[in-house]
C-alpha cells in the first residue's frame, strides 16, 4: 500500500513519517527505512532526506519503506560543514524563516543574524526576527538591536517565555498558517519557543541552560523536527549553529540580498569592496545616515568570506 507523508524526524537509518489520511484527516506516524538509501550518491547531499520532505511510503506487515521523495517546493540550505562543495539542506518545503536571537546569554550577533537573513533571501523565503529573553534586558537595549531590521522591512518580534501574550503575537504575526523553520545559535531559546507554541498537552522537547563555563549554548537539540502547530501551521526546530555558511550565492551577488543596498551603484560595480573605493554608492548610503553601518559591516564580511572561498 502506498501512502504519502512528510518526514518529521530522521535517525541514522529510519525516517519518522507523518502519513496523510487521504481525506485530509488526522495523520499517523510510522517509522520507515529508506529504499537503497534513495540513491544517496546521485543526490550529492549528505542525506537524501531532510525534515519537511514529502515522500511516498510503501507499507508491509513488517514495516514501511520510503520509495520516493517528491519534488521539494522550497528548501533552506547551507554548505556541508566538512564537505564544502556539498549542499546540506536544513529543511524542505518550508514557507518562512524565523531567525531567533537573544539580546544577552548568548550575546546578540548581528553578523550571524544577517547571514541567516541572506540565506533566507537566497532561497526566496521571507524571514522575520524573534528577539527572545526580553525579560533579561531593558526595552531600550532591544530597541537599539532591532532598529536596523525594522528599517529594511524585516519584521521583529520580542518574546519572553514568562509572557504568553508575546508568544501569541509571534504566532499570529508570523507563524499561523505557514511552515516556519526556526534558526539561530545554540541557547537563544528556539526549543523554548517551540514548546510554548505547541499545545500544552504535547510532550516538551529538551531545553538546557547555557554552559556556566563558556556562557554558550550546549547544543541540546541535535536533530531537526517538523511538527504541526495547531490550529494551523508547522514548526521546524533545528540544532543551533555557531556559524552559517551560505549556499547558492557568490561574493558579487550578496549585495542584492541586503534590501537597503540592493539598488546602490558603485563606480567599480560589483567588484567594489565598499571599503575605501571612490564613488562607493553603498558607503554613501551609510554616510548619509540612510543605512546602518553594522549592516554594511555584515555585507563586507560576508562578501570577504565568500571571496576567500569560506562561504
Ligand atoms: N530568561 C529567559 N530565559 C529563556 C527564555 N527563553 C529561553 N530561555 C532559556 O534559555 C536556555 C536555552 O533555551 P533552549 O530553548 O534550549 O535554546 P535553543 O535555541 O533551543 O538551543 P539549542 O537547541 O542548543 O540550539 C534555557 O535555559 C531556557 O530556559 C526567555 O524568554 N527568558
Ligand atoms: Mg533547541
Ligand atoms: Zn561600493
Amino acid at each position: 500500500v502506498l501512502a504519502v507523508g512528510t518526514v518529521t524526524r530522521l535517525h541514522s537509518d529510519v525516517a519518522e513519517i507523518a502519513v496523510e489520511d487521504p481525506d485530509g484527516g488526522v495523520t499517523c506516524t510510522l517509522q520507515a527505512t529508506l529504499r537503497g538509501r534513495l540513491e544517496l550518491e546521485e543526490s550529492g547531499e549528505k542525506s537524501p532526506l531532510v525534515v519537511g520532505d514529502r515522500v511516498r511510503v510503501r507499507r508491509h506487515e513488517s514495516g514501511a519503506v520510503v520509495e520516493e521523495r517528491l519534488p521539494r517546493r522550497t528548501r533552506l540550505s547551507r554548505p556541508h560543514p566538512r564537505m564544502h562543495l556539498r549542499e546540506q539542506v536544513i529543511a524542505a518545503n518550508v514557507d518562512r524563516v524565523l531567525v531567533v536571537a537573544s539580546p544577552v546569554l548568548p550575546p546578540f550577533r548581528p553578523g550571524l543574524v544577517d547571514r541567516y537573513l541572506v540565506a533566507a533571501s537566497v532561497h526566496g523565503l521571507p524571514a522575520a526576527l524573534a528577539v527572545t529573553k526580553c525579560d533579561l534586558v531593558e526595552r531600550e537595549i532591544v530597541d537599539v538591536l532591532v532598529a536596523a531590521y525594522g528599517e529594511v522591512g524585516v519584521r521583529t518580534f520580542r518574546t519572553r517565555v514568562d509572557a504568553p501574550a508575546s508568544i501569541e503575537d509571534l504566532r499570529r504575526g508570523w507563524l499561523s498558517g505557514c511552515a516556519t523553520v526556526l534558526v539561530g545559535q545554540s541557547g537563544v531559546g528556539k526549543t523554548t519557543l517551540r514548546n510554548a507554541l505547541l499545545p500544552p498537552d504535547s510532550p516538551a522537547a529538551a531545553t538546557a541552560p547555557l554552559s556556566p563555563r563558556t556562557s554558550r549554548g550546549v547544543h541540546v537539540t541535535t536533530v531537526a523536527t517538523f511538527e504541526p502547530m495547531p490550529p494551523s501551521g508547522f514548526l521546524v526546530d533545528t540544532p543551533g549553529s555557531r556559524q552559517l555558511g551560505l549556499w547558492g550565492v557568490g561574493p558579487d551577488d550578496v549585495q542584492v540580498h541586503f534590501p537597503e543596498f540592493a539598488a546602490a551603484a558603485c563606480r567599480f560595480g560589483r567588484s567594489c569592496r565598499h571599503l575605501d573605493e571612490p564613488g562607493c554608492g553603498v558607503r554613501e548610503l551609510v554616510e548619509a545616515g540612510r543605512a546602518s553601518a553594522e549592516r554594511l559591516a555584515s555585507l563586507v564580511a560576508i562578501r570577504d568570506s565568500l571571496l576567500r572561498g569560506e562561504r
